[in-house]
C-alpha cells in the first residue's frame, strides 16, 4: 500500500488548521484585501473543501467500501497479528474440522444464539471483494463470503438498548484474548459479513479459521479473526481497559478506525 492513512481527527484538525491559518491573516492586513488576494481565497477554498470532504466521509457511514474484481485479488493474501491460536482447545477444533465450534451471540438480545459453522453457511450469504488496509501500512484485496452480521443480529432479537456489537476471539496475545468492537452504523452496514471462506475457499487458520469478522469501513485491526463470541451491550465501559479493542486498551489505536 502506498496512500498514508491519517485519522480522519487529524485530516479534520488539518482542514481546521488551513482556515484557522488564513483566518489569522487579515489581522495583519486589510481584511477585503488580503481574503481577495488569489493565494489566499485558494487557501480558504482548499480549507473548506477538506472540511465538506471529512464532513461526507464520517457522516456518509453506510456507503458502500469499493468492491473489486477476481483479476484484482492479490495473489497471497497475507496474515497479521495471530497466525494460529496456541493451546490445545483450538488445536482440537482444527482436529475436528471445526465441526465443535460455536459463535456465541448474547447481551442485549431477545433470542441469545449458539451458532454452529453449519448454522452460519446455512444463511444468507453475501460474496464481495475488498480491500484490507492495515495500520501497518499494508494492504491486500480479497474475496469474502458468509452472512451479513446484520442478520446474525436480526435472528438474535437486538435490542433496541444496544449502542455496540463486541468481538470476542480465541486468540490469547500476550496477557488477554483479542477482542474488538463497533457502533450499530458498523454493526449493520451491508458489508460487515461473519466470513468463513476466502477467495472461495475454507478460511485459513491464518486469516481466522474458522470465522472472521469483515468489517469493511475499518482498519484491519477491527476484523477480528477466531470469532468465539458476538455481543450487544450499551456501553463500551466494562470491556476490556473500556476503549473497545484489544489494541485500543493497550497501544494508542484508535476505536473509530473509519476509511
Ligand atoms: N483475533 C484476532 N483478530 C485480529 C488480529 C489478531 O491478532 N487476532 N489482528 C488484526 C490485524 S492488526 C489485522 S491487519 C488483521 C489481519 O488479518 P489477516 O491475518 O487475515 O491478514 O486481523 C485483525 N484481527
Ligand atoms: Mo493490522
Amino acid at each position: 500500500m502506498s496512500g498514508i492513512i491519517l485519522p480522519r481527527r487529524k485530516l479534520i484538525a488539518r482542514a481546521g488548521g488551513l482556515v484557522a491559518a488564513a483566518g489569522a491573516l487579515p489581522i495583519l492586513a486589510g481584511c477585503d484585501a488580503i481574503s481577495e488576494a488569489p493565494a489566499v481565497r485558494k487557501i480558504l477554498s482548499m480549507g473548506e473543501e477538506m472540511n465538506r470532504a471529512s464532513q461526507r466521509a464520517l457522516m456518509d457511514r453506510d456507503a458502500l467500501a469499493r468492491e473489486f474484481t477476481q483479476a484484482d485479488l492479490s495473489p497471497v493474501f497475507r496474515s497479521n497479528g495471530t497466525k494460529l491460536p496456541e493451546g490445545e482447545a483450538y488445536a482440537g477444533h482444527v482436529a475436528t474440522g471445526f465441526a465443535n465450534w460455536r459463535v456465541q451471540v448474547t447481551g442485549l438480545v431477545t433470542r441469545p444464539l449458539s451458532l454452529s459453522m453449519a448454522d452460519i453457511r446455512a444463511m444468507p450469504q453475501r460474496t464481495q471483494i475488498t480491500r484490507h488496509d492495515c495500520v501497518e501500512g499494508w494492504s491486500a484485496i480479497g474475496g469474502w463470503t458468509g452472512p451479513q452480521l446484520s442478520r446474525v443480529l436480526a435472528a438474535a432479537g437486538v435490542r433496541d438498548s444496544a449502542r455496540f456489537i463486541v468481538f470476542r476471539c480465541a486468540d490469547r496475545i500476550g496477557d488477554a484474548l483479542y477482542y474488538e468492537s463497533c457502533d450499530m452504523v458498523d454493526a449493520l452496514h451491508p458489508q460487515t459479513l461473519l466470513a468463513w471462506a476466502l477467495n472461495g475457499e475454507v478460511l485459513p487458520i491464518a486469516n481466522g479459521a474458522p470465522v472472521r469478522l469483515r468489517i469493511e469501513r475499518q482498519l484491519g485491526y477491527k476484523h477480528a479473526k477466531y470469532l468465539t463470541g458476538i455481543e450487544a451491550v450499551a456501553s463500551l465501559d466494562g470491556i476490556g481497559a473500556g476503549k473497545g479493542g484489544f489494541w485500543e486498551d493497550r497501544i494508542d489505536y484508535e476505536w473509530y478506525a473509519g476509511i
